[in-house]
């Protein structure tokens, strides 16, 4: 097919290119990890990767936060799937299956805004308040072009640094999605299904630190779930320098990116390797595991 005949693509494809595409333009190790895996041969090119899932934030106020964002993806015929709570972080989550096992997964958490101090809410709301109405609602999402400008739009205007700040010290989730909004968070890289000697998390950890890429190590650099079968790993995120409210600039943290290895489930034990598919293995998330993912972005992570 033509490339350049997009508005014949299915919008969520344009959708989920228009993503990617800003994000690898502000998450270096990207390429990096790519092309280091191009260059090893473990991929014979950089589109040749399973996309496991992405991930976005939200911010829980009237006509924002999971309920707007969700309707999105329902859209294009994505299931909510189960619901994740992290108390020390004050936040929600669920996570979205896929329409065709083609398309990644969605995680989307949402901040649990009511339960912050009131000066760290008066911030926040003084920048959704400009949200009158959910703007999702107004948006066609049969067109895909104009959901991939919604989402990489401000909502709100520029923060300030000194709210941005202030956010930090009180959520670090909070004062990320002040600045960041929908940007995508991360991708996944899957490992199970690459060659030998790649396809564990803990192989894969050990490729990524020989191109000195630096990885969370929150809670241990490999999160496993409590059955075993779900490992993530993710890099420290990419410090970006921000433009804030009157000329202000400041480096604050972007997005990152993420590994998963989903085991085999038991009852497919005994399959051989080349009939196992996705829906044999370990589905879904891991609320363990998350809780340490999201340190990605915060200080005590990119600051090390
Ligand atoms: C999401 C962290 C959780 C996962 O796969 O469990 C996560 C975030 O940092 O927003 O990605
Ligand atoms: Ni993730």
């Amino acid at each position: 097919m033509n490339q350049m005949q997009s508005s014949e693509n299915p919008p969520l494809e344009i959708v989920m290119n228009g993503l990617m595409r800003r994000y690898q333009e502000r998450v270096p190790d990207v390429n990096i990890i790519l092309d280091a895996m191009v260059d090893e041969g473990i991929i014979p090119d950089t589109g040749n990767i399973e996309n496991d899932h992405i991930a976005f934030r939200t911010l829980g106020v009237p006509h924002l936060g999971i309920a707007s964002f969700e309707k999105i993806f329902l859209h294009y015929g994505y299931q909510k799937r189960d619901y994740y709570y992290f108390e020390g972080k004050k936040l929600d989550a669920y996570w979205f299956s896929p329409p065709e096992p083609n398309y990644p997964r969605i995680f989307v958490s949402e901040l649990r805004v009511n339960e912050l101090s009131q000066e760290s809410q008066s911030i926040i709301r003084s920048y959704t308040s400009e949200v009158k109405s959910d703007p999702v609602d107004s948006l066609d999402l049969n067109n895909g072009e104009a959901v991939d400008a919604f989402l990489h739009q401000p909502l709100w205007r520029t923060p300030t640094l000194s709210d941005y700040l202030t956010l930090l010290e009180e959520s670090e989730y909070a004062a990320w999605v002040i600045y960041n909004r929908y940007y995508l968070n991360h991708f996944t890289i899957s490992v199970h299904n690459l060659p030998e000697g790649y396809n564990t998390v803990a192989e894969f950890n050990e490729f990524l630190e020989k191109h000195g890429i630096k990885l969370n190590n929150s809670g241990g650099k490999i999160k496993e779930s409590p059955d075993g079968g779900l490992l993530q790993s993710s890099t420290v995120a990419q410090m970006l320098e921000a433009d804030f409210a009157n000329g202000e600039k400041h480096m604050i943290s972007g997005s990152y990116v993420e590994f998963a290895e989903r085991r085999v489930l038991p009852e497919y034990a005994e399959l051989p390797a080349d009939q196992i598919q996705r829906q044999h293995r370990r589905d879904g998330f891991e609320a363990g595991n998350a809780d340490k993912i999201f340190e990605s972005t915060y200080t005590t992570q990119t600051g090390k």
